[in-house]
């Protein structure tokens, strides 16, 4: 049994009046925030994760808090400290945009591949593995008006910023290149032409899988993933290609010369953000067979894009994903693109933030898999389609008639659903 310092008195609740301890220096905050956080218990070894294909994005450990009405409340992280947390925790992949480790004065000038070794020798050093690149074409101002914006030049350099992702893609031997568009959309009505910008932002998409063609010969290795990521709003009002499904349009629109190239990488949150349900999201990707890579997070619906860790909001969603995801062998990764929130310091960022979400990834996955073998779903899911035999087949009445008292396992599904979720298909109760 673990034994927290202190124990509440009989009756008190979780939030008292907050005068029961002393006021605690800095260092002793960090060490019970450790010793609390070793408390709860249920903690994967670094090797058990290490097992599932997890990502950790250098931005998501690198955020600093800010946004537009927030100043940082973290210190800036650096990619070597970054990927030995990472290692540490047993994260066992990274991912970063170009930007993220090159600085601007670099990028695309040979004092990038400086860098880019560090990185490999690093990621050597740790045993950790470049999962997925991605270009930033969204945050530096030359991306104002969007990666495919009028002007020629602006095109132009997006462009370049792709092929050069994918070529330092393959010096870090990643599989997947990702593409969040940003800004491709408008604020202002009427400020450009939808059909045009889509068809230039496929030019720059084509440019990347060529110059992928050609570096993946040189190299000797298969070419990139690569795939697209909706964002239904954020940075712009008014976003070209919102959603998953639009993506999907967009794929098979006959833009692109590489179709087969090109698939998607949804996140939780961002289909949520439009009202959508993710798990539906992902099925009509799966059906298509376009789900290539998984951001991973959690949030609420029709708000902005919170980014909060897996499973904090809604983890009875999260389990039922896992469900469709296993049923159906996905294999690509799961990255974890959250951002911890502006109240977790830079020591809670790797000593709570980062093991918790892998954490309750790992335990809804493993649920996931008792979810699939649970001998009450699985009698209730067979029954449903087995169902009834109507006396008259052509008869509406009498078909509904025949599976009436079947439909009443809709619900006791969800019921069941929701006690593995809490563990009571396991015996745990509540004494009243
Ligand atoms: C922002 C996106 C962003 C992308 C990243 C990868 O909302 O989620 O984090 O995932 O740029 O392309
Ligand atoms: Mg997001
Ligand atoms: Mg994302």
């Amino acid at each position: 049994m673990f034994c927290v310092g202190r124990r509440p008195a009989q009756g008190v609740r979780y939030h008292g009046a907050g005068n029961a301890m002393k006021t605690l220096t800095v260092p002793e905050q960090s060490a019970l925030v450790s010793r609390l956080s070793r408390a709860c218990g249920g903690s994967y070894s670094p090797a058990q994760r290490r097992k599932y294909w997890i990502s950790g994005p250098q931005w998501a450990a690198a955020y600093e808090g800010q946004a537009l009405f927030h100043a940082p409340t973290r210190t800036p992280t650096g990619f070597e400290e970054v990927i030995r947390r990472y290692a540490e925790i047993g994260i066992p992949c990274w991912a970063t945009h170009d930007t993220d480790v090159i600085p601007y004065s670099a990028i695309l000038k040979d004092q990038q591949w400086e860098i880019v070794g560090r990185i490999k020798k690093s990621l050597d050093e740790n045993g950790l593995k470049c999962s997925m690149v991605t270009t930033e074409t969204f945050h530096h101002a030359v991306f104002a008006a969007g990666p495919a914006a009028e002007a020629s030049a602006v095109r132009a350099y997006a462009s370049k910023r792709l092929e050069n992702t994918v070529e330092i893609g393959h010096k870090l031997g990643a599989e997947f290149a990702v593409y969040w568009p940003g800004s491709l959309g408008y604020q202002v009505q009427g400020a450009i032409e939808e059909t045009q910008t889509l068809k230039w932002y496929a030019e720059g998409l084509n440019a990347a899988c060529e110059a992928d063609i050609a570096l993946a010969k040189r190299h000797g290795r298969p070419t990139l993933k690569h795939c697209l990521e909706a964002k239904p709003f954020e940075p712009a009002a008014e976003i070209l290609l919102p959603t998953s499904d639009a993506m999907l349009a967009f794929i098979s629109s006959g833009l692109l010369r590489h179709p087969g190239m090109v698939g998607l990488n949804p996140e939780y949150l961002h289909e949520l953000m439009w009202g959508a349900a993710p798990r539906a999201a992902l099925a009509r990707a799966l059906l298509c067979g376009k789900l290539f890579h998984f951001d991973i997070n959690d949030g609420y619906r029709l708000k902005h894009d919170v980014d909060l860790a897996v499973g904090l909001v809604n983890p009875l969603d999260w389990l039922n994903v896992l469900v469709l995801l296993r049923s159906h062998d996905y294999k690509g990764p799961f990255n974890l693109d959250y951002k911890p929130p502006r109240t977790t310091s830079n020591h809670g960022v790797f000593e709570v933030s980062f093991p918790t979400a892998v954490d309750r990834f790992i335990t809804l996955w493993e649920m996931a898999g008792e979810v699939m073998t649970d001998p009450v779903l699985y009698e209730a899911t067979e029954a449903l389609k087995t169902g009834g035999t109507p006396s008259d087949p052509d008869d509406a009445a009498s078909v509904f008639e025949s599976q009436k008292e079947l439909l009443t396992l809709h619900e006791l599904i969800s019921h069941r659903l929701f006690q593995i979720l809490i563990g009571q298909h396991r015996g745990r109760t509540y004494s009243v």
